[in-house]
């Protein structure tokens, strides 16, 4: 039997010295120069019309809908919202490199990919507004996406639990012989949680083909990435796990589109992790409780706002003539009357009976929570002045 570790293979060196500097300045993919010119048309990928204007159309779309999402949180609509601007390109290029059966396990600022596999203004405003049509029945707090029919796995508050998890369903996939790949979202904040080590090394010693695509956006809330880590970026770590790696500029299209076919293609061919880092900037606050003038500068702001990934990817449109400003504007339009309509539709829905606030956890509600219930209903009728009029309401 051969020998099954690395241990006989090290090579010997007579030299005492560290190794400093082995793993710097990994280069960044660039397909498209922020003047919306194509840097090397040899590599660019082959991106049809129909699916070039769909990308463009869910990127404008998922900044409008960003937009009247922190209004409808400032106005008291919603409790909550995470806004994902700047960063459309890395999330909407890469799910469109995908295919409809590959998994998306994401953090929470992956809208654009959800939207771009056809989640609905209305599914969006019924998790939003927690009512009764949300699937989370209200249980969770708003962003907490999730749907079967669009293999988009629910997202959940604790940092890095997908990542693992993307391991494992990964590695059912490829049991089932599906020909399909988990995509697995994550900022570089994330990478710090053990789940992350935890994750990608199972992937790479398990060869699961899950493509871990990290958002590095330069912040975890409030501190920045050169607080985090003294590292290069994430993308150093995928090689030290001796996964397939590549770093891209997330405000390219083109590039993060060519590096997530490129990733799909070899994790089902190869049967192995892919690592994406993706460089970015998030422009918009963390969340709606968050103030950025605290801890950066509105130089550094206007800095990547100059570098907009939907100017940029407009002005490729724009070049190859598929770029039509009346048609654009028609469809801002169209689809701010939408959200406005969903809003107002979304907030009249009733939110869930108050018993499933104990039931789907357990079988049968322990003696604890059927306590909890009877007490949390006394209260709301003792202070209903509080509580919302469908609050309360029994199966
Ligand atoms: C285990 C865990 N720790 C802390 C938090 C609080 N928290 C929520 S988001 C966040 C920052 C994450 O930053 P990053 O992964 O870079 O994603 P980004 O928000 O930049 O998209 C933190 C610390 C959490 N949700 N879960
Ligand atoms: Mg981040």
């Amino acid at each position: 039997m051969q020998d099954r570790n690395h241990l006989s293979n090290v090579q010997a060196t007579n030299n005492v010295s560290l190794i400093e500097n082995g793993l710097i300045d990994i280069p960044m993919l660039q397909l498209l120069d922020e003047n919306g010119q194509e840097t090397n048309k040899k590599e660019s990928p082959d991106i049809d019309e129909v699916t070039a204007k769909k990308i463009a159309s869910t990127m404008q779309y998922i900044r409008l809908l960003d937009e009247r999402m922190v209004g409808a949180q400032r106005q008291g609509r919603i409790s909550f919202y995470l806004a994902c601007t700047g960063e459309e390109a890395a999330t909407v290029g890469s799910a469109a490199a995908l295919s409809p059966n590959d998994m998306i396990m994401s953090q929470y600022r992956e809208q654009g990919a959800l939207a771009y596999r056809g989640y609905t203004t209305e599914q969006f405003m019924n998790q939003m507004f927690s009512n009764e049509l949300d699937p989370n029945k209200g249980r969770q707090m708003p962003v907490h996406y999730g749907d079967k029919k669009l293999n988009f796995m629910t997202v959940s508050s604790p940092l890095g639990t997908q990542i693992p998890q993307a391991a494992g369903y990964a590695y059912g996939q490829k049991m089932a012989g599906n020909d399909a790949v988990t995509i697995c979202y994550f900022g570089e904040g994330a990478a710090s949680e053990g789940d992350f080590h935890a994750g990608v090394n199972m992937a790479a010693v398990l060869n699961c083909p899950t493509i871990f695509f990290c958002r590095n956006n330069g912040y975890a809330i409030s501190t920045p990435a050169s607080e985090q880590f003294k590292g290069d970026g994430i993308a150093s770590r995928g090689i030290g796990y001796g996964v397939k790696t590549i770093r891209v500029d997330g405000n390219d299209v083109l590039a993060v589109f060519a590096a997530t076919k490129l990733a799909r293609e070899i994790a089902l061919a190869e049967n192995c992790p892919v690592l994406i880092e993706a460089m970015t900037y998030r422009l918009a606050a963390h969340s709606t409780s968050d103030d950025p003038s605290g801890y950066r500068s509105k130089n550094e702001e206007e800095k990547w706002r100059a570098k907009d990934p939907i100017e940029r990817y407009t002005k490729w449109l724009d070049g190859k003539g598929w770029f039509d400003k009346k048609a654009t504007d028609e469809f801002l339009d169209k689809s701010r009357a939408e959200i406005l309509a969903a809003v107002k539709k979304a907030e009249k829905v009733s939110v869930a009976p108050i018993e499933d606030i104990i039931e789907d956890v357990y079988d049968t509600p322990p003696w604890h929570l059927k306590q909890q219930l009877t007490d949390l209903k006394a209260h709301i009728s003792k202070y209903p002045e509080h509580y919302p009029k469908t609050s309360g309401r029994v199966k």
